[in-house]
Protein backbone atom coordinates (compact mmCIF):
# COMPACT_ATOMS: atom_id res chain seq x y z
CA UNK A 1 0.00 0.00 0.00
CA UNK A 2 1.40 3.47 -0.98
CA UNK A 3 2.18 6.19 1.69
CA UNK A 4 -0.71 8.41 0.36
CA UNK A 5 -3.28 5.40 0.74
CA UNK A 6 -1.77 4.35 4.20
CA UNK A 7 -2.36 8.84 4.76
CA UNK A 8 -6.18 8.71 3.38
CA UNK A 9 -7.17 5.68 5.75
CA UNK A 10 -5.06 6.83 8.51
CA UNK A 11 -6.75 10.87 8.54
CA UNK A 12 -10.29 8.53 7.81
CA UNK A 13 -9.95 6.36 11.16
CA UNK A 14 -8.50 9.63 13.43
CA UNK A 15 -11.56 11.52 11.86
CA UNK A 16 -14.23 8.94 13.12
CA UNK A 17 -12.29 8.56 16.03
CA UNK A 18 -12.27 12.40 17.11
CA UNK A 19 -16.34 12.42 16.04
CA UNK A 20 -17.03 9.79 18.03
CA UNK A 21 -15.62 10.62 21.62
CA UNK A 22 -16.63 14.20 21.11
CA UNK A 23 -20.41 13.19 19.78
CA UNK A 24 -22.98 14.78 22.52
CA UNK A 25 -24.87 12.47 23.96
CA UNK A 26 -28.91 12.87 23.84
CA UNK A 27 -31.02 12.26 27.23
CA UNK A 28 -33.99 10.04 25.72
CA UNK A 29 -37.31 11.69 26.76
CA UNK A 30 -40.47 10.44 28.18
CA UNK A 31 -38.36 7.58 30.41
CA UNK A 32 -40.58 5.43 33.40
CA UNK A 33 -40.16 8.12 35.74
CA UNK A 34 -37.35 6.33 37.54
CA UNK A 35 -34.42 7.27 35.12
CA UNK A 36 -33.40 8.66 32.07
CA UNK A 37 -31.49 6.24 29.24
CA UNK A 38 -29.56 7.95 26.65
CA UNK A 39 -29.12 7.99 23.07
CA UNK A 40 -25.80 6.56 22.58
CA UNK A 41 -23.47 4.04 24.45
CA UNK A 42 -20.63 6.22 26.40
CA UNK A 43 -17.92 3.70 26.11
CA UNK A 44 -17.27 1.25 23.07
CA UNK A 45 -14.46 -0.80 21.82
CA UNK A 46 -14.05 2.25 19.04
CA UNK A 47 -13.64 4.58 21.74
CA UNK A 48 -10.23 2.89 22.33
CA UNK A 49 -7.39 5.48 21.42
CA UNK A 50 -6.10 4.39 17.84
CA UNK A 51 -2.65 4.22 19.25
CA UNK A 52 -4.11 1.06 21.25
CA UNK A 53 -4.98 -0.87 18.28
CA UNK A 54 -2.58 0.23 15.54
CA UNK A 55 0.75 -0.23 14.96
CA UNK A 56 1.12 3.49 13.13
CA UNK A 57 4.57 3.15 11.33
CA UNK A 58 4.15 3.40 7.54
CA UNK A 59 7.42 1.27 7.68
CA UNK A 60 6.01 -1.85 9.88
CA UNK A 61 2.24 -1.71 9.39
CA UNK A 62 2.32 -0.39 5.84
CA UNK A 63 -1.67 -1.99 5.04
CA UNK A 64 -2.39 0.11 8.75
CA UNK A 65 -3.84 -2.98 10.08
CA UNK A 66 -5.24 -3.20 13.56
CA UNK A 67 -2.36 -5.40 15.28
CA UNK A 68 -4.30 -5.39 19.05
CA UNK A 69 -7.58 -5.60 18.68
CA UNK A 70 -10.06 -4.82 21.08
CA UNK A 71 -13.14 -6.32 21.56
CA UNK A 72 -15.30 -4.79 24.00
CA UNK A 73 -15.50 -2.11 26.55
CA UNK A 74 -17.80 -3.11 29.67
CA UNK A 75 -18.66 -3.47 33.22
CA UNK A 76 -16.72 -0.02 34.74
CA UNK A 77 -16.15 0.58 38.49
CA UNK A 78 -17.12 4.06 38.60
CA UNK A 79 -15.87 7.12 40.61
CA UNK A 80 -16.01 10.62 41.05
CA UNK A 81 -12.69 13.20 41.72
CA UNK A 82 -12.59 16.61 42.20
CA UNK A 83 -15.88 17.31 39.99
CA UNK A 84 -14.51 14.75 36.85
CA UNK A 85 -16.10 11.89 36.16
CA UNK A 86 -13.91 8.50 35.99
CA UNK A 87 -15.01 5.13 34.53
CA UNK A 88 -12.23 2.01 34.99
CA UNK A 89 -13.53 0.07 32.57
CA UNK A 90 -13.19 -3.76 31.87
CA UNK A 91 -11.30 -3.97 28.94
CA UNK A 92 -11.21 -6.74 26.26
CA UNK A 93 -8.91 -7.63 23.77
CA UNK A 94 -9.10 -9.79 20.94
CA UNK A 95 -7.24 -12.69 22.73
CA UNK A 96 -10.47 -12.47 25.49
CA UNK A 97 -8.18 -10.91 28.07
CA UNK A 98 -9.39 -8.15 30.16
CA UNK A 99 -7.91 -5.65 31.45
CA UNK A 100 -8.38 -2.23 33.51
CA UNK A 101 -8.67 0.75 31.76
CA UNK A 102 -9.40 4.89 32.76
CA UNK A 103 -11.75 6.91 31.33
CA UNK A 104 -12.24 10.28 31.86
CA UNK A 105 -15.56 13.26 31.23
CA UNK A 106 -16.32 16.26 32.88
CA UNK A 107 -20.00 15.29 33.23
CA UNK A 108 -20.45 12.16 32.76
CA UNK A 109 -22.55 11.31 29.94
CA UNK A 110 -20.46 11.97 26.84
CA UNK A 111 -16.89 12.52 25.77
CA UNK A 112 -15.39 9.71 27.72
CA UNK A 113 -11.59 10.03 27.24
CA UNK A 114 -8.85 7.17 27.94
CA UNK A 115 -5.86 7.89 29.42
CA UNK A 116 -2.96 6.92 27.11
CA UNK A 117 -2.25 3.76 29.42
CA UNK A 118 -4.38 0.84 30.80
CA UNK A 119 -4.19 0.04 34.41
CA UNK A 120 -0.74 -1.59 35.28
CA UNK A 121 -2.54 -4.44 37.70
CA UNK A 122 0.14 -5.60 39.85
CA UNK A 123 -0.13 -9.56 40.39
CA UNK A 124 -0.07 -11.59 43.38
CA UNK A 125 2.80 -14.81 43.46
CA UNK A 126 -0.28 -16.60 41.82
CA UNK A 127 -0.26 -15.14 38.53
CA UNK A 128 -4.31 -14.25 37.25
CA UNK A 129 -5.32 -15.40 33.75
CA UNK A 130 -8.33 -12.74 33.49
CA UNK A 131 -8.87 -10.53 35.79
CA UNK A 132 -12.54 -8.23 35.52
CA UNK A 133 -15.66 -6.31 36.93
CA UNK A 134 -13.61 -3.58 39.22
CA UNK A 135 -15.67 -2.03 42.33
CA UNK A 136 -13.84 1.52 43.16
CA UNK A 137 -14.74 2.38 46.76
CA UNK A 138 -13.47 5.50 48.23
CA UNK A 139 -12.93 4.06 51.82
CA UNK A 140 -13.20 5.78 55.37
CA UNK A 141 -9.71 4.74 55.90
CA UNK A 142 -8.86 7.49 53.00
CA UNK A 143 -7.98 5.13 50.31
CA UNK A 144 -9.34 3.95 46.72
CA UNK A 145 -9.93 0.50 46.84
CA UNK A 146 -10.86 -1.63 43.15
CA UNK A 147 -12.11 -4.92 44.44
CA UNK A 148 -12.18 -7.24 40.91
CA UNK A 149 -12.43 -10.63 40.25
CA UNK A 150 -9.44 -12.73 39.38
CA UNK A 151 -9.71 -15.49 37.67
CA UNK A 152 -7.22 -18.74 37.16
CA UNK A 153 -7.99 -22.33 35.81
CA UNK A 154 -9.44 -24.89 37.84
CA UNK A 155 -6.13 -27.05 38.68
CA UNK A 156 -8.04 -29.79 39.99
CA UNK A 157 -9.91 -30.05 35.96
CA UNK A 158 -9.58 -32.93 34.38
CA UNK A 159 -6.83 -32.74 31.44
CA UNK A 160 -9.17 -32.62 29.03
CA UNK A 161 -11.26 -29.83 30.60
CA UNK A 162 -9.66 -26.88 29.20
CA UNK A 163 -12.71 -24.23 30.74
CA UNK A 164 -12.73 -24.57 34.00
CA UNK A 165 -11.87 -21.65 36.21
CA UNK A 166 -11.60 -20.55 39.83
CA UNK A 167 -12.97 -16.83 40.49
CA UNK A 168 -11.94 -15.40 43.68
CA UNK A 169 -12.12 -11.23 44.52
CA UNK A 170 -8.82 -9.56 43.97
CA UNK A 171 -7.90 -6.17 46.10
CA UNK A 172 -5.79 -3.49 44.95
CA UNK A 173 -5.89 0.37 46.50
CA UNK A 174 -4.53 3.89 44.86
CA UNK A 175 -4.70 7.35 45.63
CA UNK A 176 -4.83 8.18 42.46
CA UNK A 177 -5.87 5.59 40.09
CA UNK A 178 -2.19 5.50 38.43
CA UNK A 179 -0.44 3.40 40.96
CA UNK A 180 -2.24 0.50 42.43
CA UNK A 181 -0.87 -1.53 45.15
CA UNK A 182 -2.11 -5.27 45.16
CA UNK A 183 -2.99 -7.04 48.15
CA UNK A 184 -3.54 -10.20 48.71
CA UNK A 185 -7.05 -11.39 47.57
CA UNK A 186 -9.52 -12.26 49.52
CA UNK A 187 -10.15 -15.33 51.16
CA UNK A 188 -13.45 -16.79 52.49
CA UNK A 189 -14.78 -20.26 52.82
CA UNK A 190 -16.27 -20.40 49.28
CA UNK A 191 -14.72 -21.90 46.46
CA UNK A 192 -15.76 -19.50 43.91
CA UNK A 193 -16.54 -15.35 44.92
CA UNK A 194 -17.77 -13.05 41.97
CA UNK A 195 -19.08 -9.81 42.50
CA UNK A 196 -17.43 -8.84 46.06
CA UNK A 197 -18.04 -5.24 47.11
CA UNK A 198 -16.17 -3.06 49.96
CA UNK A 199 -18.51 -1.21 51.92
CA UNK A 200 -17.06 2.40 51.58
CA UNK A 201 -17.47 2.63 55.77
CA UNK A 202 -16.06 -0.04 58.83
CA UNK A 203 -18.52 -1.82 60.83
CA UNK A 204 -17.97 -2.65 64.38
CA UNK A 205 -14.67 -1.11 63.42
CA UNK A 206 -13.69 -3.51 60.53
CA UNK A 207 -13.80 -4.16 56.79
CA UNK A 208 -17.38 -5.08 55.42
CA UNK A 209 -17.52 -6.87 52.32
CA UNK A 210 -20.71 -8.05 50.11
CA UNK A 211 -19.88 -11.21 48.51
CA UNK A 212 -21.47 -14.10 46.71
CA UNK A 213 -20.19 -17.69 46.76
CA UNK A 214 -20.54 -19.78 44.63
CA UNK A 215 -19.71 -23.76 44.37
CA UNK A 216 -19.46 -24.01 40.66
CA UNK A 217 -17.68 -21.18 37.91
CA UNK A 218 -20.93 -20.95 36.82
CA UNK A 219 -23.12 -22.39 38.81
CA UNK A 220 -24.14 -21.69 42.51
CA UNK A 221 -24.08 -25.29 43.76
CA UNK A 222 -25.46 -24.49 47.43
CA UNK A 223 -24.27 -21.03 47.39
CA UNK A 224 -25.18 -17.85 45.95
CA UNK A 225 -27.34 -14.71 47.03
CA UNK A 226 -25.52 -11.91 47.91
CA UNK A 227 -23.41 -12.64 51.30
CA UNK A 228 -22.18 -10.19 54.02
CA UNK A 229 -18.96 -10.82 56.01
CA UNK A 230 -16.81 -8.83 58.15
CA UNK A 231 -12.30 -8.99 58.48
CA UNK A 232 -10.20 -7.21 60.20
CA UNK A 233 -7.22 -6.46 57.51
CA UNK A 234 -7.58 -5.44 54.42
CA UNK A 235 -4.06 -6.54 53.74
CA UNK A 236 -4.55 -10.01 54.16
CA UNK A 237 -8.18 -10.09 54.06
CA UNK A 238 -10.04 -12.93 55.54
CA UNK A 239 -13.96 -13.22 55.77
CA UNK A 240 -14.56 -16.43 58.57
CA UNK A 241 -18.42 -16.16 58.55
CA UNK A 242 -20.65 -15.29 55.69
CA UNK A 243 -24.15 -15.03 56.03
CA UNK A 244 -26.54 -14.42 52.54
CA UNK A 245 -28.84 -10.84 52.87
CA UNK A 246 -30.40 -11.07 49.63
CA UNK A 247 -31.28 -14.99 48.31
CA UNK A 248 -31.74 -15.74 44.98
CA UNK A 249 -35.64 -16.84 44.68
CA UNK A 250 -37.57 -19.57 42.54
CA UNK A 251 -39.81 -17.49 40.08
CA UNK A 252 -38.06 -14.19 40.01
CA UNK A 253 -35.53 -12.14 38.48
CA UNK A 254 -32.97 -13.70 40.78
CA UNK A 255 -33.55 -16.46 40.27
CA UNK A 256 -30.60 -18.86 39.57
CA UNK A 257 -28.10 -15.79 40.69
CA UNK A 258 -27.28 -11.91 41.95
CA UNK A 259 -24.66 -9.75 43.09
CA UNK A 260 -23.85 -7.07 44.69
CA UNK A 261 -23.59 -4.21 42.12
CA UNK A 262 -21.26 -0.85 42.64
CA UNK A 263 -20.87 -0.02 46.84
CA UNK A 264 -23.89 0.85 48.14
CA UNK A 265 -24.79 4.46 47.84
CA UNK A 266 -25.40 6.45 51.63
CA UNK A 267 -28.63 8.41 52.09
CA UNK A 268 -30.53 9.63 55.11
CA UNK A 269 -32.57 6.42 54.65
CA UNK A 270 -30.33 3.87 54.21
CA UNK A 271 -28.06 2.22 52.00
CA UNK A 272 -29.34 2.21 48.44
CA UNK A 273 -28.35 -0.78 46.56
CA UNK A 274 -28.16 -2.00 42.41
CA UNK A 275 -27.61 -5.41 41.91
CA UNK A 276 -27.89 -7.72 39.61
CA UNK A 277 -30.46 -10.86 39.17
CA UNK A 278 -30.22 -13.47 36.47
CA UNK A 279 -33.05 -16.16 35.45
CA UNK A 280 -32.77 -18.90 32.58
CA UNK A 281 -34.88 -19.19 29.42
CA UNK A 282 -35.42 -21.23 26.16
CA UNK A 283 -32.40 -18.11 25.08
CA UNK A 284 -29.58 -18.61 27.59
CA UNK A 285 -29.21 -16.34 31.04
CA UNK A 286 -31.34 -12.86 31.24
CA UNK A 287 -29.17 -10.78 33.60
CA UNK A 288 -31.16 -7.61 35.03
CA UNK A 289 -30.63 -4.85 37.76
CA UNK A 290 -32.42 -4.50 40.17
CA UNK A 291 -32.57 -2.04 43.54
CA UNK A 292 -32.88 -2.45 47.41
CA UNK A 293 -32.33 -0.55 50.52
CA UNK A 294 -30.67 -0.98 54.10
CA UNK A 295 -30.24 0.10 56.92
CA UNK A 296 -27.92 2.52 57.72
CA UNK A 297 -26.82 1.52 61.17
CA UNK A 298 -27.01 -2.39 59.98
CA UNK A 299 -26.04 -1.65 55.72
CA UNK A 300 -26.25 -6.10 56.34
CA UNK A 301 -30.34 -5.95 56.91
CA UNK A 302 -32.53 -5.25 53.79
CA UNK A 303 -35.66 -3.10 54.69
CA UNK A 304 -37.00 -2.72 51.11
CA UNK A 305 -36.81 -4.88 48.32
CA UNK A 306 -39.36 -3.42 45.69
CA UNK A 307 -40.27 -6.21 43.23
CA UNK A 308 -39.52 -7.02 39.20
CA UNK A 309 -36.01 -5.26 38.05
CA UNK A 310 -34.72 -1.48 37.75
CA UNK A 311 -33.51 -2.05 34.05
CA UNK A 312 -33.68 -4.49 32.36
CA UNK A 313 -31.57 -4.68 28.63
CA UNK A 314 -33.64 -2.53 25.81
CA UNK A 315 -33.10 -2.23 21.76
CA UNK A 316 -29.69 -3.15 20.75
CA UNK A 317 -28.42 -3.37 24.43
CA UNK A 318 -30.04 -7.21 23.78
CA UNK A 319 -27.63 -7.78 21.95
CA UNK A 320 -24.14 -8.48 22.25
CA UNK A 321 -21.16 -10.71 22.78
CA UNK A 322 -23.36 -12.38 25.69
CA UNK A 323 -26.95 -11.00 25.12
CA UNK A 324 -29.60 -10.46 26.57
CA UNK A 325 -27.35 -9.02 29.89
CA UNK A 326 -27.14 -5.86 31.60
CA UNK A 327 -25.11 -5.24 34.43
CA UNK A 328 -23.79 -3.01 36.69
CA UNK A 329 -20.76 -2.35 38.72
CA UNK A 330 -20.12 1.30 38.59
CA UNK A 331 -22.66 4.33 40.01
CA UNK A 332 -21.94 7.95 40.61
CA UNK A 333 -23.70 9.71 43.56
CA UNK A 334 -22.94 13.38 43.54
CA UNK A 335 -23.48 15.58 46.41
CA UNK A 336 -26.09 17.46 45.29
CA UNK A 337 -28.21 14.12 44.82
CA UNK A 338 -28.19 13.61 40.97
CA UNK A 339 -27.09 9.69 40.29
CA UNK A 340 -25.25 8.27 37.26
CA UNK A 341 -25.81 4.55 36.76
CA UNK A 342 -23.21 2.81 34.63
CA UNK A 343 -24.51 -0.37 32.61
CA UNK A 344 -23.07 -2.36 30.18
CA UNK A 345 -25.10 -4.12 27.56
CA UNK A 346 -24.65 -7.43 26.31
CA UNK A 347 -20.70 -7.27 27.72
CA UNK A 348 -20.25 -5.67 24.97
CA UNK A 349 -20.72 -1.67 25.44
CA UNK A 350 -21.31 0.95 28.47
CA UNK A 351 -24.43 2.98 28.59
CA UNK A 352 -25.50 5.55 31.52
CA UNK A 353 -28.65 6.22 33.02
CA UNK A 354 -28.99 9.69 35.20
CA UNK A 355 -31.72 9.83 38.22
CA UNK A 356 -31.57 10.96 41.63
CA UNK A 357 -31.65 9.88 45.19
CA UNK A 358 -34.77 11.24 45.45
CA UNK A 359 -36.44 9.65 42.77
CA UNK A 360 -34.62 6.32 43.71
CA UNK A 361 -35.45 6.06 47.00
CA UNK A 362 -38.78 6.73 46.34
CA UNK A 363 -38.54 3.69 43.95
CA UNK A 364 -37.39 1.59 46.45
CA UNK A 365 -40.02 2.57 49.17
CA UNK A 366 -43.23 2.92 47.32
CA UNK A 367 -42.67 0.15 44.86
CA UNK A 368 -44.63 -2.79 46.31
CA UNK A 369 -42.56 -6.23 46.96
CA UNK A 370 -43.11 -9.19 44.80
CA UNK A 371 -45.48 -10.93 46.25
CA UNK A 372 -44.13 -14.39 44.28
CA UNK A 373 -47.76 -15.82 43.07
CA UNK A 374 -49.40 -14.60 39.81
CA UNK A 375 -52.99 -14.60 41.80
CA UNK A 376 -51.14 -12.27 44.38
CA UNK A 377 -49.86 -10.13 41.57
CA UNK A 378 -52.99 -9.95 40.15
CA UNK A 379 -54.58 -8.50 43.81
CA UNK A 380 -51.25 -6.21 43.78
CA UNK A 381 -52.14 -4.67 40.80
CA UNK A 382 -55.89 -4.59 41.17
CA UNK A 383 -55.58 -2.36 44.18
CA UNK A 384 -53.62 0.33 42.09
CA UNK A 385 -55.99 -0.19 38.98
CA UNK A 386 -58.95 0.51 41.22
CA UNK A 387 -57.27 3.50 43.55
CA UNK A 388 -56.52 5.01 39.97
CA UNK A 389 -60.09 4.77 38.24
CA UNK A 390 -61.39 6.06 41.35
CA UNK A 391 -59.37 8.73 41.24
CA UNK A 392 -60.19 9.27 37.27
CA UNK A 393 -64.31 9.12 37.99
CA UNK A 394 -63.92 12.52 40.50
CA UNK A 395 -61.54 13.72 38.80
CA UNK A 396 -62.55 17.15 36.44
CA UNK A 397 -58.72 16.41 34.30
CA UNK A 398 -59.71 16.42 31.09
CA UNK A 399 -56.03 14.01 30.41
CA UNK A 400 -56.96 11.70 33.03
CA UNK A 401 -60.73 10.89 32.17
CA UNK A 402 -59.20 10.30 28.43
CA UNK A 403 -57.67 7.58 30.00
CA UNK A 404 -61.28 5.99 30.30
O1 LIG B 1 -21.98 -12.51 31.17
C1 LIG B 1 -22.73 -11.81 32.10
C2 LIG B 1 -21.95 -11.55 33.38
O2 LIG B 1 -21.56 -12.79 33.95
C3 LIG B 1 -20.88 -12.76 35.18
O3 LIG B 1 -21.75 -12.36 36.20
P1 LIG B 1 -22.12 -13.43 37.38
O4 LIG B 1 -20.88 -13.57 38.16
O5 LIG B 1 -23.24 -12.89 38.16
O6 LIG B 1 -22.47 -14.67 36.64
C4 LIG B 1 -19.68 -11.84 35.16
O7 LIG B 1 -18.63 -12.52 34.56
C5 LIG B 1 -19.90 -10.55 34.41
O8 LIG B 1 -18.65 -10.00 34.07
C6 LIG B 1 -20.70 -10.72 33.12
O9 LIG B 1 -21.07 -9.45 32.64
Amino acid sequence: MSKDIFNERLSLLVKRHKELVERKNVKVEGGNGIFDRYKYPVLTAEHTPLFWRYDLDYRSNPYLMERLSINCVFNPGAIEIDGKFYLIARVEGADRKSFFAVAESDNGVDNFTFWDYPIIMPETDEPDINVYDMRVVKHEDGWIYGLFCTERKDPDAPRTDTSSAIAQCGIARTKDLKVWERLDDLKTKSPQQRNVVLHPEFVNGKYAFYTRPQDGFIDTGTGGGIGWGLCDSIEHAVIDEEIIIDDRQYHTIKEVKNGQGPAPIKTKEGWLHIAHGVRNTAAGLRYVLYAFLSRLDQPEKVICRPSGYLIAPEGEERVGDVSNVVFCNGVIARENGDVYIYYASSDTRVHVATTTIDRLLDYVKNTPEDPLRSYACVAQRNALISKNLELICKTDDKLLKSLK
